[in-house]
């Protein structure tokens, strides 16, 4: 069969990289991935996520055919319904009983059908999406400052600018290509001076010429203190301030309300006074600075006013609109711009229309040829979940989206589903926390088989395209939403053929009395009347379409005024709700090698093999303190919510305060969710939930027992105290453990067998010790090793799954003597070579390799999309410290101001 190759887009973070898709066999999906060297993004470079797409192309636990009660069903039958559903319920119970619960993981295409069927066919505003968790605050902040949500810079300022400040940004990990573009812009020029601030010392601080761990929700302090720093060194560009802005001097007085001097601001965010100052006294001397934003900043309490207060500090300076100067939000999702765009939010209408303005709203009914838009905004994601507990939300559609992980309080939304009297859910995965409580599922097509467009941080539109044939039933989302749009009566307003005719819509409405009072920076003029053809074509292109680099490179921002607003913003002082009972502040986050609810990155070994199992980070002081070892499992409760997860020591977190990730899922354990411990306070302004700052108690659970079961095919997970599967390059991995009061050992095994197979046992019951291995036709098919081996070693029996064993090998499976090849290998770091900690320790002692350089030239390490380079570098650091002999600490990182 010939062979596909297309210019697409990768699926997952906001870099927006470009990616070469080869299909070399429709029928067995064999894929290969490359780096796009055309795309401005990522010039050919790719990450670890994407370059391991490939392995996430299969069809394994696809969603292939629409299902309504649990039944395969018709897609007509399925379409009427979800009619018939929303139909009957707003007839009875009004438009705002329904809601569409959507994703910046959606196309545009798909996505401005979604907005327009709820706010132009079903006439309410119930429409939210993931992004609200995500990027709103950054919304909210840049409408304040600007008028309009516009991004102001481009990825290119990095290389012109002359300092970099990350602000509660992990870019090392969650935007790796644009991290990686800091670092060669560093490499190349040394004096390129960054900054990260995040109360963790991130794989980001790896580039960081200062760190400042600050105080977990203190950063407006650290701003306003910039601010009155400015104003006391002569910092202020008052010409610019008269000229562009307003707003200067109520902010600087409630600025200097709050605080005086940097002593104030040290003790605030508990930082050095000295690199309060030194940080101050750069970014004075430093006009080309660029800041960059992400979760640290919007999930918040004060999100908004986070943002608000960094901008301020850009306006007051001048330093904003330049190459090179600015303020950079990093957008999460692939498309969370493109959600923008469409206005997917609640209180926003498409185009960069805004549901509170009349003529805005009459514009779109006109544009639409639709009845008069509904001025009431809809629920907000949190609210939205919590309007579904209380019965006033009687029909959910979730499109994109997995709630029942990545929400606060996510064990309330699950109760809510499960009360929901209509559940129905969208997605190209069939088994999800969220599908398990849906009524009706309709199978999405993934990527690689969709087309349409996505907008990346800096408001660059690139195309996805299909390279893989359309599995099953599976249909593009804008597809489904169309055809509900028609069977409710929506007829011409949904009439759609391809994503291109959506595009050109979307295109046509951006430019459509774009002029005066509905004046919009953001247009895609140019691309109203794109050809069927040319869109097939497009190739990226930022927005404003056809205006300059920078949409107020000349400084007239879309306030009617034209001047870009200062707002005076106050530091709250109880975002640290900590207490007797839950004395320890939870922070949460991302993982190198996983996206989200890992229901596509899971699927891949090789990325499942840097982290392996739920975990949580805790200051080796406070472990000591409380007996806590590495690897040790930890509970985790909030109210009635709990996680048991493995501790890990880390000096990266400071004390009292944890770290854990947000991808464990119930699919694949038992206890590794963290959204049940999340408390679900919100920025007032945003409803943007704070995700970073939730105050939980710690507890040391006296476990009876603990086991591996290795497995060529998945297993259910048991109903044991800790149990998660984790996917091996030859088959599956389950740690579980169980409390003493639980299931026996014995009866759990009773339980398991597998009475067809051949089984060989070993045993130490005294001392709590046991093997088997289940066999068929002398082949290996399981394997149990209690109490926990290590992991090295549970590679090597995983090696053998599916291989004839003789009576020897059997032995020594039992024993797991591994023979020559398998030592302790420790984690792996490199996922793209699979290279191991102790591979890497060896090569650098016995090269004495003193560079990530001479590293990956050794062992190859680092050298594909060098995702793993902070932490080489952090290796040989160790080694170098211990080659100085005890006396030489490794490099401080908060360097000397001096
Ligand atoms: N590998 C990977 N990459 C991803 C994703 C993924 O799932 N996996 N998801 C994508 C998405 S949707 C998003 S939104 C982005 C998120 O990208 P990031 O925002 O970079 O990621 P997070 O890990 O959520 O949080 C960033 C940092 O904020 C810090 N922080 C916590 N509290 C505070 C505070 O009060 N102040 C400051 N200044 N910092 C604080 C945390 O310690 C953390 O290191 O990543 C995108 N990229
Ligand atoms: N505690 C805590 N919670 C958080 C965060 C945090 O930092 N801390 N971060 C928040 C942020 S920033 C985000 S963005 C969210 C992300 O949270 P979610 O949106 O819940 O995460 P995903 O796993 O990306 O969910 C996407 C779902 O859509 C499916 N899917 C993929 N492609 C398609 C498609 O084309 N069509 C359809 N219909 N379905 C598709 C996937 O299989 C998956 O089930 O999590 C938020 N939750
Ligand atoms: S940085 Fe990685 S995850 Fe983000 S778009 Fe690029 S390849 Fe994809
Ligand atoms: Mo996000």
């Amino acid at each position: 069969m010939s062979e596909v190759r297309r210019a697409t887009t990768c699926p997952y973070c906001g870099v927006g990289c470009g990616i070469i898709a080869t299909c070399h066999d429709d029928a067995a999906r064999r894929v290969s991935i490359a780096g796009d060297p055309q795309h401005p993004a990522n010039q050919g470079r790719l990450c670890i996520k994407g370059s391991h797409l490939a392995e996430t192309v299969g069809l394994e636990g696809r969603l292939l055919h629409p299902m309504v009660g649990g039944l395969r069903t018709s897609w007509e039958h399925a379409l009427d319904q979800v009619a018939t559903i929303l139909a009957s319920t707003i007839a009875t119970y009004g438009r705002d009983a329904v809601a569409l619960y959507v994703s910046g993981q959606l196309l545009t295409e798909d996505y401005y059908v979604a907005n327009k069927l709820v706010k132009g066919l079903l006439g309410c505003a119930q429409i939210d999406t993931n992004s609200r968790l995500c990027m709103s605050s950054a919304v909210a902040a840049h409408k304040r400052a600007f008028g309009e949500d516009v991004v102001p810079q481009n990825y290119d300022d990095i290389e012109a600018a002359d300092m970099i400040v990350l602000v509660g940004a992990n870019a090392a990990w969650c935007h790796p290509i644009l991290y990686q573009r800091i670092k060669a812009a560093k490499e190349r020029r040394p004096e390129l001076y960054v900054v990260v601030i995040d109360p963790r010392r991130t794989a980001t601080c790896e580039i960081a010429d200062l760190h400042l761990p600050l105080r977990p929700g203190s950063d407006i302090s650290l701003w306003n203190g910039l601010l009155v720093y400015l104003d006391e060194h002569g910092g202020i560009d008052h010409d610019y301030c008269a000229r562009h802005t307003q707003g200067l001097e109520a902010t600087l007085q409630q600025a200097r309300d709050e605080v005086g001097a940097i002593a104030d601001v040290a003790r605030i965010c508990d930082l050095d006074a000295g690199h309060v100052a030194a940080f101050y006294q750069r970014f004075i001397d430093t006009p080309l600075t660029l800041s960059l934003f992400s979760q640290g900043s919007n999930q918040s309490l004060q999100g908004v006013d986070k943002g608000n207060a960094l901008i301020n500090c850009h306006l007051a300076s001048g330093r904003l609109h330049r190459r090179g100067a600015g303020v950079l939000s990093l957008t999460g999702q692939p498309n969370a711009m493109g959600g923008r765009e469409v206005g997917g939010l609640a209180n926003q209408l498409a185009a960069h229309l805004e549901l509170e303005h009349a003529e805005h709203r009459q514009l779109l009914a006109e544009f639409w040829r639709c009845a008069p838009i509904s001025a009431y905004p809809g629920d907000k994601a949190v609210d939205l979940f919590a309007a579904i507990a209380s019965g006033r939300i009687r029909a959910v559609w979730i499109i994109g989206s997995n709630p029942v992980v990545s929400l606060p309080e996510a064990d309330r939304v699950g109760a809510a589903l499960a009360r929901c009297p209509h559940v129905i859910v969208s997605d190209c995965i069939a088994d999800t926390d969220t599908t398990r409580h849906a009524h009706i599922l309709l199978p999405a097509l993934a990527w690689g088989e969709k087309d349409g467009s996505v907008t990346n941080s800096e408001r660059r539109i690139s195309r996805q395209r299909r390279f893989l044939p359309v599995p099953g039933e599976a249909r593009a989302d804008w597809w489904i939403l169309s055809e509900v749009g028609r069977r409710l009566g929506g007829g011409s307003m949904f009439d759609y053929q391809n994503a291109a005719q959506i595009f050109r819509e979307h295109a046509a409405l951006s430019v459509y009395r774009n002029a005066g009072a509905t004046r919009r920076r953001f247009h895609l003029a140019g691309l109203a009347q794109i050809d069927d053809a040319a869109y097939e074509q497009m190739t990226p292109q930022q927005w404003p379409v056809d205006a300059p680099a920078h949409p107020y490179a000349d400084h007239h921002v879309s306030h009617a005024d034209g001047r870009a607003r200062l707002i005076p913003v106050r530091q709250a002082p109880d975002h640290d709700r900590r207490d007797a009972k839950h004395p320890w502040l939870l922070n949460t986050g991302r993982l190198r090698d996983q996206w989200h609810t890992m229901t596509r990155t899971g699927l891949s070994a090789t990325l499942l093999a840097h982290t392996q199992e739920p975990y949580v980070d805790i200051h080796p002081d406070d472990a000591q303190a409380l007996g806590i070892k590495d690897d040790d499992l930890v509970a985790l409760h909030r109210q009635e919510a709990h996680s048991v997860l493995r501790a890990r020591l880390s000096t990266q977190q400071r004390r009292g305060e944890l770290f854990a990730p947000i991808h464990w899922t119930g699919v694949l354990s038992r206890s590794g969710r963290i959204g049940p411990l999340v408390h679900a306070r919100c920025d007032p302004l945003s409803g943007q939930p704070d995700s970073k700052m939730s105050c939980v108690a710690l507890q040391i659970p006296d476990i009876a027992w603990q086991a591996s079961l290795v497995s060529a095919a998945a297993l259910p997970l048991p109903p044991l105290y800790y149990a998660t599967q984790i996917r091996l390059g030859q088959g599956f991995r389950q740690a579980l453990a169980e409390v003493a009061g639980g299931m026996s050992f014995a009866d759990w095994l009773h339980g398991l067998t597998l009475p067809t197979l051949e089984m060989i046992t070993a045993d130490d019951a005294a001392a709590n010790w046991h093997r088997r291995a289940w066999l068929e036709q002398g082949r290996l098919v399981a394997f149990l090793a209690a109490p926990w081996p290590s992991t090295a070693d549970l590679d090597w029996a995983s090696s053998l799954l599916g291989q004839r064993l003789d009576g020897q090998q059997r032995k020594r499976l039992l024993a797991l003597q591994a023979g020559t090849a398998s030592s302790a290998r420790g984690r792996r770091i490199c996922s793209c070579f699979g290279v191991h900690e102790q591979t890497l320790i060896a090569a650098i002692r016995a090269g004495r390799l003193d560079s990530v350089a001479a590293i990956g030239q050794a062992t190859r390490a680092g050298s594909n999309c060098g995702s793993c380079q902070s932490e080489l570098a952090e290796l040989l650091r160790r080694e170098q410290a211990l080659r100085t002999t005890a006396v030489q600490p490794g490099r401080a990182l908060h360097q000397d101001p001096s």
